[in-house]
């Protein structure tokens, strides 16, 4: 060792040769811990009020104080074990909501969500907004989480009856979608209703790029419904 310490004291080149080999093992060592992370554009609609806003600050862990309407769009980035999603909020409210398709183009994924407390009409314009989205052609088959937010999430019968009014199923048709409900207070639960989402955009995608496994897809594609 000391014989060793005395030879790279002496040969310098030895010793600035061995420093970057050590830099370089460093360097792998720290490449191999970093976990590569796809990302996803997705998009964040619903009616005025609904709670988007609230929803994806709390997903980001920020002191959401009530922000208010969200005139035009706002962005957040929102990081899971599985992905890094790039979420556009569109404000819900009725003078925006005639400019919301300038907004589809490139979305991978629609996240729709919906107060429970609505009243019938309320539910009636959501579910009608909502359909008029996914008939557009930007939003082709781009898969559709629905978030149902203010009711007690253990209340599976509300949930149901929600889900039956919203009509999600006959206005998705082949579409790949979720429909679930979720609590502030329960980030986790929200995380995980996301990371399910992503593996079912990332399904679709391997499925359109492999159409042998499309028919194998077809039932799985209904998840977290109620
Ligand atoms: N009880 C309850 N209140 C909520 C929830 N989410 C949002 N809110 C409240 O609902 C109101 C509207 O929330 P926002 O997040 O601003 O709604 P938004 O969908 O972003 O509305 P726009 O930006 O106008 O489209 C605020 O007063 C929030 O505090 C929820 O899950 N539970
Ligand atoms: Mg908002």
């Amino acid at each position: 060792m000391v014989v060793y310490a005395v030879y790279l004291t002496l040969n310098k080149n030895a010793f600035e040769c061995q420093a970057i080999s050590f830099f370089q093992f460093c360097c792998k060592c720290c490449q191999k811990k970093q976990i590569v992370k796809e990302e996803y554009a997705l998009l964040a609609l619903g009616l005025s009020d609904a709670g988007k806003s609230t929803l994806l600050s709390r997903l980001c862990g920020e002191d959401e104080e009530d922000s208010g309407p969200t005139n035009g769009f706002s962005m957040k980035d929102v990081s899971l074990t599985n992905a890094i999603l790039h979420i556009k909020e569109v404000g819900g409210s009725e003078s925006i909501r005639r400019y919301w398709h300038h907004y589809f183009s490139g979305s991978e994924g629609l996240i729709f969500v919906v107060d429970g407390s609505s009243s019938d009409a309320e539910l009636e314009c959501a579910r009608s907004e909502l359909q008029t989205v996914l008939l557009h052609q930007d939003m082709d088959q781009v898969p559709l989480l629905v978030l149902i937010n203010k009711i007690d999430t253990d209340d599976k019968e509300n949930q149901a009856k929600l889900s039956g009014k919203l009509d999600i199923q006959s206005i998705c048709a082949s579409r790949s979608f979720m429909i679930d409900a979720y609590s502030l207070e329960d980030v986790t639960h929200m995380k995980m209703l996301l990371e399910k989402f992503v593996s079912m955009i990332a399904q679709r995608a391997n499925s359109c790029n492999n159409p042998n496994l499309k028919e194998a897809d077809q039932d799985e594609d209904v998840i977290g419904r109620f």
